[in-house]
């Protein structure tokens, strides 16, 4: 399979993030997808190569510009009004209830971009999860273009490619960024697809988290179906949308599908999920799925809670495989560094009917397997 990778990742240089009021080491880190590069390499069977730039117009077709030119001079922001911190995390973020009891259309002359840079970020942001640093946006850019270069791919003929995404972007909303995410690459890339077929696209997110970014962009929108699997945000992040009733509106009714599961839930509850999933997308028009993979819904993930082993991805990767139409398969998260690779490397041979034989020395035990 091929495999679109760029180095321009490790730019986005973090090692702390904000969790509930106090700094905790960082997950979303520049190891994940080197983890991910070095397991790829070392099977044999993937071949690499560089993105190609795409500019901005791709980009500026799901997001608010004002975003992109927030998230591009944030950093010089930081530094030109003094704020002595290691990382960009919000001030205050407008909560929907300081607008209690006024009407939509003052709320949208009211609420403006401030100019001190903690306000920005509020206005911005949907969390203190997204640290921002120097290279921040640099690194984005380039997730973009490593999404992008993977649907050329596909379009090029190609039955299944791989970007290696990082940051990740499914918590990327159309005015928000958030969750670890600046660009929604996945949505960049299905709302692309759409243009350059002028087919439908199905979009698969087995992500741990829902996507609520993606949701959002594609919420009445008829020609993008978005499918998720994710944790029930009665207990996970981003806990404000991901129910499974909601479905879409107007040109988009239908086209919304959240499956969310309970804690614990086992490699046979996520086959059901998938299978239900995979349905879901079968029953819709369009040659081409994009998926957003995570590894976050692993048993040892360090903010999952599902309880999943490296065997249920290849045997995902292969029952979507099954739907028979091309696949552009996008990172997201993950964060248990030592499996990430092994994980990446059973998704990806299973989507391409591939074999997978576990490496024998892992270096870590799995929890739920049976000893
Ligand atoms: N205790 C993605 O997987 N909350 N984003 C972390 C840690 C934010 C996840 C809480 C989770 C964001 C792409
Ligand atoms: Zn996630």
């Amino acid at each position: 399979m091929q495999v679109v990778y760029s180095s321009r990742h490790l730019a986005h240089d973090i090692d702390t993030e904000t969790f509930m009021g106090v700094g905790v080491p960082a997950n979303e880190v520049a190891e994940r997808a080197e983890r991910i590069r070095t397991a790829l390499t070392a099977d044999g069977e993937f071949a690499f190569s560089e993105p190609t730039e795409h500019g901005e117009a791709p980009i500026t077709a799901v997001h608010d510009e004002g975003l992109v030119r927030f998230l591009e001079v944030a950093w010089s922001e930081v530094r030109a009004q003094a704020i002595p911190r290691a990382f960009l995390s919000a001030d205050t973020y407008p909560n929907l209830a300081m607008f209690e009891g006024i009407s939509p259309d003052a709320v949208q002359r009211l609420v403006r971009e401030p100019g001190h840079v903690g306000g920005r970020a509020g206005y911005w942001g949907l969390d203190s999860a997204a640290p921002l640093v120097a290279g921040t946006y640099d690194a984005a850019r380039a997730a973009v273009d490593v999404a992008l270069t993977t649907m050329d791919l596909v379009l090029g003929g190609e039955r299944a490619a791989y970007g290696l995404c990082r940051p990740p972007g499914h918590h990327a909303a159309r005015s928000m960024y958030g969750g670890y995410c600046f660009f929604n690459n996945a949505a960049i890339v299905a709302d692309a697809i759409t243009r350059a077929t002028g087919e439908r696209v199905a979009i698969l997110d087995v992500d741990y988290h829902h996507g609520n970014g993606t949701q959002q962009i594609f919420w009445r929108r008829g020609d993008v179906r978005y499918v998720s699997i994710h944790a029930d945000p009665e207990r996970a992040y981003p806990y404000f949308l991901g129910r499974a009733d909601e479905s879409g509106e107007g040109e988009g009714s239908g086209e919304n599908l959240n499956i969310p599961l309970r804690a614990g839930a086992t490699n046979a509850d996520y086959l059901e999920a998938t299978d239900r999933a995979v349905e879901a997308i079968a029953a819709g028009p369009g040659s081409i799925v994009v998926v957003s993979l995570g590894f976050d819904t692993y048993g040892l993930d360090p903010i999952g809670d599902f309880a999943l082993t490296t065997d249920v991805y290849h045997e995902v990767g292969h029952r979507i495989a099954t739907l028979d139409r091309r696949l552009v398969i996008l990172q997201e998260g993950g964060y248990h560094r030592p499996s990430l690779g092994e994980n990446a490397r059973a998704w990806l041979r299973g989507a391409e009917g591939r074999a997978f034989d576990p490496l024998p020395s892992s270096g870590f035990t799995e929890r739920g397997t049976v000893a």
